[in-house]
């Protein structure tokens, strides 16, 4: 399927966030917010039942009015699909559960070659049909471009090895300095199952993708470049629809940013520790970057996010490529109220026209 959200020349269909994702012109500055759908919203908690997500995730119907929530809640520009980093992993059968208030847990972790076998290539269709079954949904449904995701191959090989969420990564730091052949096979296997991913959620409708390498900041950056890099960077490139923006995120990416970018990104996702005019200096004004107000400021009272709201859009300096987020996820105490005020905020907000033409 065609996805309909090309840039107002394409299509005549306009979308800001397509056209900041390309650093082209547009009138109003757009903004979305990494994990909106499924968190504190009460119309979710309504209908997202008592399974676990990924059963929620795979209930095409239920996925999409999910997805289709906080568009209809905030006004944001772009929708995010609901669904999670490990579905594909989970649906090949490696046994993993997302558990309530913890994340994903895998019952036998990765620890030897033997476990590679455990891994095979993702096939969409029969795998995990919903999710493309979902996005088509969306496609008819959706009034802003959708926004498929995958986890990069770091961070799903560090749930897979570690067992649990972890932040120290221990286990994956010693296979991956230790164990270079099992390190390389591991990488491999899943950076083809997300390559797979992304492509079909990109033929089922999907406008734009997000790879999520959210534990990247904690490793070294040498080590990043040698053992994390090639992998990320052969995903970006194996992505068949050149006219789909790629955004590539992680958190406490600011050392390694120029390799963010490098891997073939569109759109740099940069953290809150990371001002944007720093992030430009090290990247240049042809990319564009998105992020990324402190997810826990918005648990203060609004005058403070007013402020911090404002921060980004100055330091932005009106440079038409940049999508307005948070620097992480959504916290699940968040009051909506205060997300639907950071949207009306931003979209108050003008660009003036570019003036280079
Ligand atoms: O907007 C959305 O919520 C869209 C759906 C979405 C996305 C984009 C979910 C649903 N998960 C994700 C991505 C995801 N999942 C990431 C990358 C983004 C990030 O860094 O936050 C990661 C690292 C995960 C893994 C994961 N799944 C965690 C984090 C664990 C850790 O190490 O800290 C958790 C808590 C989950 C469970 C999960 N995924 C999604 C939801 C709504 C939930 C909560 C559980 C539930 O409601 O049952």
């Amino acid at each position: 399927m065609e996805n309909s959200f090309l840039s107002a020349d394409e299509t005549g269909k306009k979308s800001d966030f397509i056209s900041a994702c390309r650093n082209e012109q547009h009138s109003r500055v757009p903004v979305w917010f990494m994990r909106q759908a499924g968190r504190s919203l009460p119309e979710y908690k309504k209908i997202r039942g008592t399974g676990s997500i990924l059963e929620a995730a795979s209930d095409p119907e239920r996925a999409a009015e999910i997805t289709l929530q906080p568009v209809e809640r905030y006004g944001v520009d772009a929708a995010i699909l609901f669904s999670d980093i490990m579905v594909p992993v989970h649906s090949i059968g490696f046994g993993i559960e997302i558990q309530p208030g913890i994340g994903p847990v895998v019952e036998n972790p990765f620890e030897s070659t033997e476990d590679l076998k455990r891994l095979r290539k993702l096939e969409p269709e029969i795998d995990v049909p919903y999710v493309g079954e979902t996005i088509k949904i969306l496609s008819q449904e959706c009034p802003v471009p959708v926004i498929g995701f995958a986890g990069a191959p770091f961070t799903v090989a560090s749930y897979l090895i570690e067992g649990k969420p972890s932040r120290s990564l221990e286990k994956t730091k010693a296979l991956m300095e230790q164990e270079s052949e099992i390190w390389d096979s591991l990488m491999n296997q899943l950076s083809d199952i997300t390559i797979s991913s992304l492509n079909h959620q990109i033929e089922s409708g999907a406008s734009a993708i997000q790879l999520f390498d959210s534990w990247a900041g904690l490793i070294e950056p040498e080590i990043y470049e040698q053992k994390v890099f090639p992998y990320s960077k052969r995903v970006l490139s194996s992505i068949n629809n050149s006219r789909v923006p790629k955004i590539h995120f992680g958190v406490g990416t600011q050392p390694i940013l120029h390799l963010i970018a490098a891997a073939g990104a569109d759109v740099v996702g940069i953290d809150s520790n990371t001002p944007i005019d720093t992030a430009r200096a090290k990247l240049g004004n042809e990319i564009a970057i998105q992020g990324n107000l402190d997810p826990e400021i918005c648990l203060q009272p609004i005058e403070i996010v007013e402020k911090a709201v404002s921060e980004i859009l100055t330091l932005n300096n009106n440079n038409f490529g940049h999508i307005f987020n948070l620097g992480h996820g959504v916290l699940p105490d968040t009051d909506p109220g205060v997300l639907s005020h950071v949207v009306e905020m931003v979209h108050s907000h003008k660009l003036p026209e570019r003036k280079d033409g």
